[in-house]
């Protein structure tokens, strides 16, 4: 896996990604709605489109890309209001069917928007999560929404954020997934090229800190402070320049060479380790740091399809959440750290009977 950063668009991304087909299918491990916290979010999301400033109707058409289970859909099927769902992932489409929600197996493009536009009409809000960022042919995507919103229809998208990633070192968020880490440069350019343009930014505190973006066709609404604000913050930052890059790759060596000495240690005094979360994240730590069963004995995870299963490259055994409880680790590695309230919440017992954790981000340490 290798990374690149382009001065003109200002955006990270990967060089080369998997086939689509290979990570998004009928067997797709991630299911939204294992975190109730991430349920609250998606809950609080979809009441936001409903008393948006920038609701026009009575009768809105929400289109939302990646929909997952519905865990963000199943709030305007509740609710009546008309909807649909594009998701390639045929499990999950099921899951979010179940809910009332409307799907379309597939993965979005401008074709499949015209093809929308043609049997539905077009959309008043265009909504995505965590997937926008999974694409590498957005310039595709991004002419998809301009065909598909009306005229007065708002874009809404949320991903990890760039900013986010260079302030806490958190490369985890750098996976085959991940083709893209956005900023409000980058997504501002990219829409740019399409006559939209980024008119709100929302921070978000999702997987360990994400942005909003609030687009419209240009002109169509004011352009909020929050934008030059932020783009303002970004340019302090360096987002908009390769060196900032070169520093996080610095400050990424160092975390690894942190974390790897830390584990050395606990193992060569005896202690057990075991991670808490088979994420997608862990794997670019255990690949790019080299932790194998050597150091992580086991990975527990509450997502069924991931049980019985290996970690990829690293090959760490994924077992059901049961084991943890059974047979809890001295420390416990924590690759889920973005839902760290949640589960240290759940987790007092662990903690009670002397267990430790272990994060990486912002820095290595235990806790
Ligand atoms: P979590 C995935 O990333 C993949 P991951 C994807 N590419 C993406 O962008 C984001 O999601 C949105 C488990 N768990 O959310 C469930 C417990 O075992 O950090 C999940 O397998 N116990 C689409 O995988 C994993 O941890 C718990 O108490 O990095 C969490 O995965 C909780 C809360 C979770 O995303
Ligand atoms: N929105 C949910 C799910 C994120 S996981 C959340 O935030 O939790 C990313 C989802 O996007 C997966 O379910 C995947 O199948 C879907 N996806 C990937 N590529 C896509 C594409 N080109 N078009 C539509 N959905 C896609």
């Amino acid at each position: 896996m290798e990374v690149g950063y382009c001065e003109e668009s200002k955006m990270l991304q990967l060089t080369t990604q998997p086939a689509a087909e290979i990570m998004f299918h009928n067997q797709y491990a991630f299911y939204s709605s294992t975190s109730t916290s991430m349920e609250r979010h998606f809950e609080d999301f979809a009441s936001s489109v409903v008393n948006s400033e920038y609701m026009q109707t009575r009768g809105p058409f929400i289109v939302e890309l990646g929909c997952n289970d519905g865990i963000l859909l199943k709030h305007f099927a509740k609710r009546g209001i008309r909807h649909l769902g594009i998701e390639p992932s045929e499990n999950v489409a099921k899951v979010a069917n179940g809910h009332g929600v409307l799907t379309i197996s597939d993965f979005f493009s401008l074709d499949i928007a015209e093809r929308i536009v043609n049997d539905s009409g077009h959309a008043d809000f265009f909504l995505a999560a965590n997937v926008m960022c999974h694409i590498p042919n957005i310039v595709d995507v991004a002419k998809g929404i301009r065909s598909l919103l009306k005229p007065t229809g708002v874009v809404m998208f949320e991903d990890p954020y760039l900013g986010d990633v260079v302030a806490k070192t958190s490369y985890d968020q750098i996976y085959d997934e991940h083709v893209f880490l956005f900023s409000a440069m980058s997504v501002q350019y990219l829409f740019g090229l399409q006559d939209m343009e980024l008119i709100d930014v929302l921070p978000q505190k999702t997987h360990g800190g994400s942005m909003r973006y609030v687009l419209s066709h240009r002109g169509a609404y004011p352009i909020k402070e929050s934008v030059t604000d932020l783009i303002a913050k970004e340019k302090l930052q360096g987002l908009d320049r390769l060196t900032t890059i070169q520093t996080l790759r610095a400050n990424v060596e160092r975390s690894r060479d942190q974390l790897v000495a830390l584990l050395k240690t606990l193992r060569s005094e005896g202690k057990r380790i075991a991670g808490y979360g088979a994420t997608s994240k862990s794997t670019t730590i255990l690949n790019y740091c080299g932790i194998g069963t050597d150091l992580v004995e086991y990975i527990s995870d509450t997502t069924p399809i991931k049980q019985g299963k290996f970690t990829p490259g690293s090959h760490i055994p994924v077992v059901p959440y049961e084991t943890f409880r059974s047979n809890p680790p001295d420390y416990a590695f924590l690759f889920a750290w973005n839902h760290a309230e949640e589960i240290m919440a759940k987790e007092k017992d662990f903690m009670s009977a002397g267990g430790k954790w272990i994060v990486h981000v912002p820095e290595v340490k235990v806790l």
